[in-house]
């Protein structure tokens, strides 16, 4: 049964518990819902759905509200009857696309009220009504207020227009292009469903190593009929743009960002696509970058760049997002700085809708990185989060590695831009530095596979991406405990030692994969599977330049003292800490010093016993989540039972292989045996 996949978390099966369906259909006994929109009868169609399947009603739709148990849903544009305290006051507080849920007293009745501001606002409060019921949660005396942190909260698909997906695990593409704009597929309607629930309210369809042929009239109206498809649901459409179009298919013999036929050419270029996509978004830009065409390749620099197409979409309020992800062979030192050296220096020069994309860590999406110091150093510069949600460096979509805790590990570390509090998560909204926009960016997992993302465990880091660009104050327990209940049950058998799993397994994978600050230790190209002896090539792509294994230790030395320095990219008192190899947290341990193989760890053994254990440790964990997964078993659907089983036991072996290749390899230096007790267990 296909479907358990593809309906993702928005499964609207019967209550399973007797007491809380008899209550929950006493509570709820009619709907008054005017919807003259599109967003407003999407809204309304999606909470009849949902009753209908959780409670089995068809609930009786009245004009007002008439008995004790109506729901009704409205905004001040679509109804009167909202009209008082304390909604009016209430609504004050949660702003373009927040919502509240209340149980209040309407006509003398009481009733559970969804009110928001707007259209897309009322959308999203629907949604989080029927999570209520999908989660088994109490509907009595609901004071709910919620809206969402940051302004900007998308997908980037790294979508390539062949069908192909760059780091892609979930098949092809989910945009048919040879089939768009006459063929609209439903799963583009289910694909924004699925975003308006967790809040999404934007994609950029087009990978970043980008193609000038979208930008094409042929192309362009193909990605109008997606826009058109998205628009009910909040979601809007934006583009990547390769640099160099203006000569690819405009014919001209630059793109020079200082040239004005140049400049021009993106002006007509984007008036064009805004007559297409009267709500288009914007662009995203990957320059000089891997090859990528730029502004220096006609000796300007990011701000030219950028604020040229900042000059093509001011006038339609659409906003440029110019990606920092920028590294090249003429940094040979240390890649991870050039970022910072690059950008911070352009602080305050771009125009206000540009936004400086950084990935969430100075690399590259490692299992685990200090966040990028790029956050906080920029703080006359929107500064917009972009987080891996497809698993590059993590398994592919078969490895079970909830991605939450990465991502609140780097939204909740402080930077001490501003002193102490200065969060990752405050600099992404906007709020540190007062900033009018603010936003993340998610790197997709999805595809055409007929679970969206290749695996059920994988769904959920769609989730908690959506979720976390929402409201970075979120927990991960939180995000996964709700996840479950909605894409499995709310059976506490299953959700406890399930969510455990979930809450463990980033930390379990940077166990097997590469633990105490070790990075880029994958194979070359593919990045599935260790690597650590990858040479050859740019060094910087390699993984001996990042381990520095030799015979004395390990590790890459970013000290002031006696390393490549990017300790002081860095904030203090966090650039003294990381400077000193007593006050780094060991889980940086090796990516900010090079160390002894006979170093003593805090917990007293060396550092040698301490990598063996962890890789040891990474291995038998992923043995207990198999097991604990076994005992599930009657649980759940035997389908998605199945599916899991597989990719533990590949889980499995790829830990083995991780915890095998980069042992036996780093041996080779350290000249250190396995200990007894791992070889030989009892
Ligand atoms: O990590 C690298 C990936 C590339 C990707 C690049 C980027 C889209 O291996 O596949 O290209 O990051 O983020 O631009």
């Amino acid at each position: 049964n296909a479907e358990n996949g593809y309906r993702l978390w928005l499964r609207y099966d019967k209550v399973d518990n007797k007491a809380l369906y008899t209550q929950y259909r006493a509570s709820i006994t009619q709907l008054v819902f005017p919807a003259k929109t599109a967003t407003l009868t999407e809204a309304k169609n999606e909470i009849t759905t949902g009753i209908k399947g959780l409670l089995q009603l068809d609930l009786p739709q009245k004009e007002t509200v008439t008995a004790n148990g109506a729901l009704l849903i409205c905004t001040p544009s679509s109804s009167k009857l909202i009209n008082f305290s304390p909604v009016k006051e209430a609504l004050k507080e949660v702003g373009q696309e927040g919502y509240i849920i209340r149980s209040l007293t309407v006509n003398g009745k009481l009733a559970t009220v969804i009110a928001a501001n707007t259209d897309i606002g009322a959308l999203y409060g629907v949604f989080n009504f029927l999570k209520l019921l999908q989660t088994q949660q109490s509907i009595k005396n609901l004071a709910i207020s919620d809206f969402p942190r940051t302004k900007i909260r998308l997908l980037n698909h790294w979508d390539n227009l062949d069908g192909s997906v760059e780091r892609g695990y979930a098949g092809k593409s989910l945009w048919n292009w040879a089939a768009l704009p006459t063929t609209i597929d439903p799963r583009y309607r289910d694909y924004a469903r699925a975003n308006a629930s967790i809040g999404i309210n934007g994609a950029v369809l087009t990978n970043v190593n980008a193609n000038a042929l979208i930008l094409t009239k042929e192309y362009l109206v193909k990605v109008a009929a997606l826009a058109n498809t998205f628009r009910p649901y909040g979601v809007k459409v934006y583009l990547t743009a390769r640099f160099s179009a203006p000569i690819e298919i405009g014919g001209l013999k630059t793109a020079d960002p200082l040239d004005p036929t140049v400049r021009k050419w993106w002006k007509d270029k984007t008036d064009e696509i805004y007559q297409y996509i009267p709500d288009f978004g914007g662009f995203l830009v990957k320059a000089n970058s891997e090859g990528q065409p730029g502004p220096q390749n006609y000796g300007r620099n990011h701000v030219d760049g950028a604020n040229m197409f900042a000059e093509a979409l001011a006038s339609h309020k659409g906003i440029v997002m110019w990606r920092a992800f920028v590294y090249d062979e003429k940094v040979p030192d240390d890649r991870t700085k050039q970022a910072y050296t690059e950008f911070k220096p352009l602080d305050g020069l771009f125009k206000p809708n540009v936004i400086v994309q950084i990935k969430n860590g100075p690399l590259d999406f490692q299992p685990r990185e200090p966040f990028s110091p790029l956050f906080g150093a920029m703080p006359k510069t929107t500064e917009m989060m972009e987080f891996q949600v497809t698993k590059e460096y993590l398994g592919f979509a078969s490895n079970l590695v909830f991605l939450a805790p990465l991502y609140k590990e780097c939204l909740d570390a402080d930077t001490y831009s501003k002193g102490k509090g200065s969060t990752v998560a405050k600099i992404v909204e906007g709020k540190l530095d007062n900033h009018a926009l603010s936003g993340m960016a998610g790197v997709a997992n999805i595809g055409n596979n007929i679970n969206w993302c290749g695996n059920t465990f994988a769904q959920s880091n769609w989730y908690a991406y959506g979720k976390l660009a929402w409201n970075p104050d979120l927990t991960s327990a939180a995000i996964a405990d709700e996840w479950l209940r909605m894409t499995f049950n709310n059976d506490e058998s299953f959700i406890d030692p399930i969510k455990k799993i979930m809450l463990n397994s980033r930390e379990v994978a940077v166990n097997y994969m590469t633990p105490l600050g070790l990075h880029h230790q994958m194979s070359r190209n593919i990045h599935y599977g260790p690597g650590p002896w990858v040479t050859g090539g740019r060094a910087d792509q390699t993984s001996i330049y990042y381990n520095k294994a030799d015979s004395v230790g390990i590790g890459f030395d970013r000290t002031a003292a006696t390393g490549s320095k990017a300790v002081e990219q860095y904030f203090p008192p966090l650039r003294n800490e990381f400077e000193n190899i007593k006050t780094t947290p060991e889980i940086y341990l090796l990516w900010f010093h090079h160390v002894p193989w006979n170093y003593r760890m805090k917990s007293g053994e060396t550092l040698w016993n301490e990598l063996v254990d962890h890789y040891y440790s990474g291995v038998a964990s992923v043995k207990e989540m198999q097991h604990t997964w076994d005992q599930i078993g009657p649980k759940i659907d035997a389908e998605r039972f199945k599916e899991e089983q597989h990719a533990l036991a590949v889980q499995h072996e790829d830990a083995v292989w991780w915890k095998d290749a980069c042992l036996l390899y780093y041996q080779t230096f350290s000249h250190l045996p396995i200990p007894d007790k791992y070889e030989k267990p009892a």
